[in-house]
């Protein structure tokens, strides 16, 4: 993609957002004063408050003197996205809806089908003169958004912002980064000028006065929820930026309020699920930023510093370690991906004898001969989010119960997506290579089939955790959720009985 860095000409000077963190996709011959709204088209960053994308496109709607609209384009099938997936985003874009047009009346408009049809047709039909967009890194949405640049008027300008990532992924490093070593230094010389507290959001100059399609979101909800029942919705996460936040710092049960002290010793224990933060699914869609985790954390850091530590180092240089290898890795997903040491290795272990295969079906049952890593898979099928520390487990078994490791690199990430709450995400596709193809570690000791590729095995966390504890607790977790189903089944089915 020819991104041009920023250029003043193109950009109504913007002081609200530093003009690092925004890329000029495509400059546009829009001339003042005839210049018509400015669309964001809101993707990855699913949210109201500290959204960088959403700043700059009021920002430069209010210096046009134009309204500004967002967009969101729900694709019909999205990477294998389930009920679980669909309805936790929906439910929290239905809350957004609502706040964006009472708060700010900002319409929001709800395209179904293709971006690259429906994004070009809205920027057309309304006539805009500046398209926003924020940014991820997976090739879908990059070659969305090559499209886009292609069937937008030659009028329309297109700025990417880097609203997901603390400093943004291209200010960073311009290249791909071998391991946390090397991101970490250049990070941390960077948080100073961006880890910095949001500009309040401007009240938009001009009101939209074009008519806003309302949205039924009873009924797309149920609709999406049916077609993808194969992956149930979860109840334990309640969607949506406001228990975003509770999960952050709520007075309940917040990570930063209540569960922060242990977060050193207990993350590593399946066990203590409370370990960890829970903000994946929300740091995945965006119901957060991750800049706003990281400046609340900052302000407890006194009470717990190595905690906090812990925690940033997940928050910031690992997760955008991933959206870095994401990015400058056209085959992350792919064995070829992997560096050449690694490749090597697999390739020269990859005849050796496995003690045993089991399909993608079997995997997907659970149906292994070994109970810790059955348990690991049913708390992701049915709890939906597999402990952190069990998914590298989880991933390295599955590349020594199949046959070859683009195989077990296949499975992995299918079936992360499919029933991870927070899949379908750069730290996703970058763990299961970390795992299965030594992405960002290092190499160990050789030995059959891993050649030297980190080894983890059943005794190993026998040693680090109660093995037997956590399979008794994904059981009654198991237990408890089939349980539940079953009532709301009944439930369901004796009002249909008593007609209620
Ligand atoms: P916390 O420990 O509280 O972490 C807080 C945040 O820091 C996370 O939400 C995440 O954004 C970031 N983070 C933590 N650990 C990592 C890591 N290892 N790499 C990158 N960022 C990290 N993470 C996902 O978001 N989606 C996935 O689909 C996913 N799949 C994974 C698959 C495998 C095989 C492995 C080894 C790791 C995977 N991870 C994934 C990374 C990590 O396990 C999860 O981010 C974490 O368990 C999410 O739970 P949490 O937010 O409660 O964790
Ligand atoms: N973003 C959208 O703009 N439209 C969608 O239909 C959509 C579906 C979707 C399903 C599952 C999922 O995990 C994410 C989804 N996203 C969608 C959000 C976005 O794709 C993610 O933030 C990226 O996958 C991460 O870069």
């Amino acid at each position: 993609m020819a991104t041009t860095t920023t250029t003043a000409s193109s950009l109504i000077e913007s002081t609200a957002v530093q003009i690092g963190r925004i890329r000029v996709l495509k400059e546009g011959t829009h001339q003042l004063p005839k210049v018509g709204p400015v669309v964001y088209w809101m993707f990855r960053d699913q949210r109201l408050r500290d959204n960088w994308a959403l700043i700059h496109a009021v920002d430069q709607a209010n210096r046009l003197n134009v309204p500004v609209a967002v967009a969101f384009n729900l694709f019909d099938q999205f990477l294998g996205a389930k009920a679980r997936q669909l309805g936790f985003m929906l439910r929290g874009l239905q809350q957004l809806h609502r706040e964006i047009e009472e708060t700010l009346k900002i319409p929001l408009f709800l395209f179904q089908g293709e971006a690259v049809d429906t994004i070009p047709n809205f920027v057309k039909e309304c006539g805009a003169s500046l398209l926003v967009t924020d940014f991820s890194p997976l090739r879908e949405v990059r070659g969305w958004k090559e499209e886009i640049m292609k069937q937008v008027p030659d009028s329309v300008s297109i700025h990417e912002v880097d609203a997901h990532n603390i400093v943004p992924m291209w200010v960073a490093s311009n290249k791909l980064e071998y391991g946390a070593r090397t991101i970490r230094r250049k990070i941390n010389n960077l948080l100073p000028d961006y880890l910095i507290e949001f500009p309040t959001l401007k009240p938009q100059v001009k009101k939209w006065d074009g008519t806003n399609r309302c949205i039924d979101w009873e009924i797309l909800i149920e609709n999406v929820t049916r077609k993808g029942a194969e992956v149930p919705e979860i109840e334990w996460c309640e969607p949506g930026e406001v228990a975003a936040t509770e999960t952050l710092m709520g007075n309940k049960n917040g990570f930063l309020t209540t569960r922060l002290k242990n977060y050193s010793t207990d993350r590593n224990n399946p066990l203590k699920p409370n370990g960890l933060s829970g903000l994946s699914p929300y740091l995945h869609f965006g119901h957060i930023s991750a800049q706003r985790c990281a400046l609340e954390a900052r302000k407890v850091r006194k009470v717990n510093p190595q905690a906090v530590d812990a925690f940033l180092e997940e928050l910031i240089v690992r997760r955008e370690l991933s959206d870095n290898f994401c990015y400058y890795q056209p085959h992350y997903g792919s064995v070829q991906g992997a560096w050449d040491w690694a490749r090597g290795t697999l390739m020269a272990h990859a005849l050796d004898k496995r003690e045993h295969i089991y399909t993608k079906g079997q995997l997907e049952k659970a149906q292994t001969a070994d109970p810790l890593w059955n348990a690991s898979q049913l708390e992701m099928v049915h709890h939906g989010k597999m402990h952190g520390f069990m998914r590298m487990y989880w991933a390295k078994k599955i590349l020594e119960w199949t046959s070859s490791p683009q195989e077990a690199l296949e499975i992995a990430i299918y079936l992360n997506d499919k029933y991870n709450i927070d899949g379908r995400d750069p730290n996703g596709y970058v763990g299961c290579m970390w795992s299965i193809c030594g992405v960002h570690d290092q190499g160990w000791k050789e030995r059959p089939v891993f050649g030297k590729i980190r080894y983890m095995n059943y005794a190993g966390c026998k040693r680090k955790f109660d093995v037997d504890g956590y399979i008794a607790y994904v059981k009654r977790l198991v237990g408890d959720i089939k349980k539940r189903k079953g009532e709301t089944l009944l439930d369901s089915k004796s009002k249909k009985v008593m007609n209620i």
